[in-house]
């Protein structure tokens, strides 16, 4: 049976400010911890992305002939105070100022993420989010932003805070590169998400007619047989990704259990616990009762299985299919069970992951009253064909079977009660990826790089057809 999508369900592509603007010297912008990483590694550069900074309006015009109806976009935190704090880079309010004009112009509603990956350089080299400091001026820049930009009616605060903790300080593949040091990782993720609820409250107090919301990256942890050692390594990689921000964000506390496993995993390291105080708690907890909507991202799920030798990560960061590993000490290792697809990332292909989590939100998170899946799509190798004008249409049978599979397990879960209100394809356009550079292409549109030309994909087409009918096709 053909599946449907709610007469209001709202369809778009999702963006970062610094993985499409590129100029990142220009106007005043201000250097984050990404510049000189990525530096350092010299396998890629952040300019010119998808030069967005400059071809914003060509990219909304896409956006709003395929049929979408809303965008999600970032507000690069280092082109409105370049050091983080202190002095308006005026240049930079203006920029977004035309950006989200341009956005009404075509017709769509912009989703705007405060915090994408991109603290800003002096935040970062201060401890970035084990900083208190960072987490003052973030709420400054913040209310900034409220006063600012009353055209913006959509909020997020923080864009998967749990992809820059792990990554900075457990697996190492973000700067500053620990690995490791769970008691950093679980700091800075309550750090994040007492920054969050301070944001979430401010923005209530200051009654302001608009939304705000969360984003998180959801994979879920199964175990990898039905021992019960697998499924305890699989709640204990959950306790590390996902459970204590769903408990923080969503219910507005920690549950018992969730704070069990963590201490099982920083006992099993020998670290120690996160710190929280009383005034910390009591913030969370309001933020939970007050948040409109979560989003969600999801793109793969995990297999864990029981491991007790020392940590051990190493990252696929150039497609080279296979050469992920990933063991934690005192949680477990992940190993897809046979007949699981994967991406060339290895990135599991499995929508039933999306519904499950989704259905998780809705049952056990019942405070939240809305679900945005906010990001959601696959990296794939894909090149020009030799001969091309513009009118050239990009065959991606792959991500349209992908998108099919993942929109359909969206449509069960509404169906099954969830209340799922849209959908952000990631990525609108072309753009790098954080650690696998620009041949990881995730498009509904080709970029070409060297010439910033842009193609169309057979599934922008496919997608325009779903956001203007509600009807998955088979
Ligand atoms: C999410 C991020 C995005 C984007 C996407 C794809 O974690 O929010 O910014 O990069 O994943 O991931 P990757 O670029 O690692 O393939």
């Amino acid at each position: 049976m053909r599946k449907q999508l709610p007469k209001d369900f709202v369809i778009g592509g999702a963006t970062a400010a610094y993985q499409v603007e590129g100029a990142t010297k220009e106007d005043g912008k201000g250097r984050v911890l990404w510049d000189d990483f990525l530096e350092k590694q010299g396998r890629f550069s952040p300019d010119p992305a998808a030069d967005f900074y400059h071809r914003y309006d060509e990219d909304l015009a896409l956006a709003e002939a395929y049929g979408h109806q809303v965008i999600r976009l970032s507000i690069a935190w280092s082109r409105i105070f370049s050091d983080g704090a202190g002095a308006v880079e005026s240049r930079g309010v203006a920029f977004y100022h035309r950006l989200f004009a341009a956005c009404a112009k075509h017709h769509l509603i912009p989703f705007v993420t405060l915090h994408h990956f991109d603290t800003p350089e002096r935040l970062h080299e201060i401890g970035d989010w084990l900083s208190q400091e960072m987490l003052e001026d973030f709420v400054e820049y913040a209310r900034f932003c409220f006063e600012e930009f009353p055209e913006i009616k959509h909020w997020i605060t923080i864009n998967e805070p749990t992809s820059m903790a792990v990554q900075q300080y457990t697996s190492g593949t973000f700067p500053p590169a620990e690995t490791g040091h769970f008691d950093k990782t679980f700091q800075a993720e309550h750090n994040q998400i007492v920054a969050h609820a301070r944001i979430v409250n401010l923005y209530k107090s200051m009654g302001l007619d608009g939304e705000i919301g969360i984003v998180h990256a959801l994979q879920t942890p199964y175990p990898y047989s039905d021992s019960s050692e697998d499924q305890h390594a699989a709640d204990l990689q959950d306790a590390l990704e996902n459970r204590l921000y769903l408990d923080g964000t969503l219910a507005g506390d920690y549950a018992p259990k969730t704070l069990a496993l963590i201490k099982e995993i920083l006992a099993a390291n020998q670290q120690p616990m996160f710190k929280y105080t009383d005034e910390e708690m009591a913030a969370i907890k309001k933020a939970a009762h007050q948040l409109d909507f979560v989003g969600v991202n999801n793109y793969f799920s995990k297999w864990l299985r029981a491991y007790h030798g020392k940590s051990e990560t190493i990252h696929n960061g150039d497609g080279s299919k296979g050469s992920s590993v990933a063991r934690l000490h005192g949680i477990g290792e992940e190993k897809k069970p046979a007949g699981i697809e994967t991406t060339d990332w290895d990135w599991s292909i499995y929508p039933r992951g999306m519904y499950d989590m989704l259905m998780r939100i809705h049952q056990d998170y019942p405070l939240v009253p809305a679900i945005y899946v906010t990001e959601n799509g696959i990296g794939l190798k894909e090149s020009l064909p030799a001969e091309v004008t513009p009118n050239t249409v990009i065959a991606d049978p792959k991500r349209i079977d992908y998108l099919k599979k993942y929109l359909s397990a969206i449509a069960d879960a509404i169906q099954a009660g969830a209340n799922v209100k849209g959908y952000f394809v990631w990525s609108l356009q072309d753009q790098f990826s954080w650690t696998n550079g620009y041949s990881k292409r995730y498009g509904l549109f080709f970029v070409d790089f060297p010439t910033q030309k842009r193609y169309v994909k057979q599934s922008a087409e496919w997608l325009k057809q779903v956001s203007q009918t509600h009807v998955i096709p088979e």
